[in-house]
């Protein structure tokens, strides 16, 4: 497959050809580029298999507007993340079980490969590591995933240590698709006038300003299929997930990466 670079800064890759873009992530946050798919990280079979694998072991998951998350999502935990960091041990666990593979490992290799050469680690405190990733069910005619933008939810103080050790302002988001829904579920992509949201990134008044105005916006969608990643600029690209038609559940897995405050590392985390 070759490598397509389009008008608006997307690229398509295999998963056996991401080397092409050794600083890949860095080019990202550097807005060189605004997002890659990377097709095929896992196979449709590997992907069916973990949708069977999620069937059998029916883990308790958390209630969402949009339908249900595995795995505790960092944001809205507030100041005491004790009880964030426990699950997080369990949740690492079950993805082992749920991928029947060392799932840390295989994103890390894919990662790495877009790494610049930089080290990809879970952030830690006190020796504990954060949760890699949520897998995220998206409902059927639940209205999908509301726009946002990664930046919104830098205020709440869950992130302190964040912030403390990585570049999360203007930071990326990932996702692998698990379960491609029968139709919708894309991720779409608003291109607001930049000056409601890089200025004080994190203030929500100019981001609620930007979304009384996405009607107005042009959009882009970006389709991934079952088994391909999504890396792009979340932090500061308003974006949502369409609504899901048909009966399938649409399901990812993913979460958010950001370089460390010395440049050296990327951290990645849920
Ligand atoms: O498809 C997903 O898992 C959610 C994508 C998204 O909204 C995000 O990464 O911020």
């Amino acid at each position: 497959m070759t490598t397509q670079v389009t008008k608006n800064k997307w690229i398509t890759v295999a998963a056996d050809s991401i080397n092409q873009y050794a600083d890949g992530i860095n080019q990202i946050y550097q807005e060189e580029l605004e997002g890659i798919i990377i097709r095929q990280v896992f196979s449709l079979e590997e992907m069916l298999d973990v949708q069977q694998q999620l069937e059998t072991h029916k883990l308790a998951t958390h209630e969402v507007r949009y339908g249900q998350t595995l795995g505790q999502i960092i944001v809205n935990i507030g100041k005491d993340n004790s009880e964030y960091l426990q699950n997080s041990q369990r949740f690492r666990e079950e993805l082992t079980t749920i991928f029947q593979i060392d799932f840390e490992a295989k994103l890390e290799n894919t990662f790495s490969q877009m790494s610049g050469d930089r080290n990809i680690e879970l952030p830690k405190e006190n020796g504990q590591a954060y949760s890699p990733a949520t897998i995220r069910f998206v409902q059927p005619k639940k209205g999908g995933i509301p726009p946002h933008t990664g930046n919104e939810f830098l205020d709440n103080s869950a992130y302190d240590y964040l912030k403390s050790i990585g570049k999360v302002v203007n930071g990326l988001s990932y996702f692998i698709v698990i379960s491609k829904p029968e139709k919708g579920g894309e991720l779409v992509l608003f291109d607001i006038p930049q000056e409601h949201l890089s200025k004080q990134e994190t203030d929500s008044k100019n981001i609620r300003l930007a979304k009384q105005q996405l009607d107005s916006c042009p959009q882009r969608k970006i389709v991934p299929e079952t088994g391909d990643m999504i890396i792009f600029k979340g932090g500061n690209i308003m974006h949502k997930i369409a609504e899901v038609y048909g009966n399938k559940t649409r399901i990812t897995l993913g979460g958010f990466l950001a370089l460390s405050q010395d440049d050296k590392k990327i951290y990645y985390w849920s």
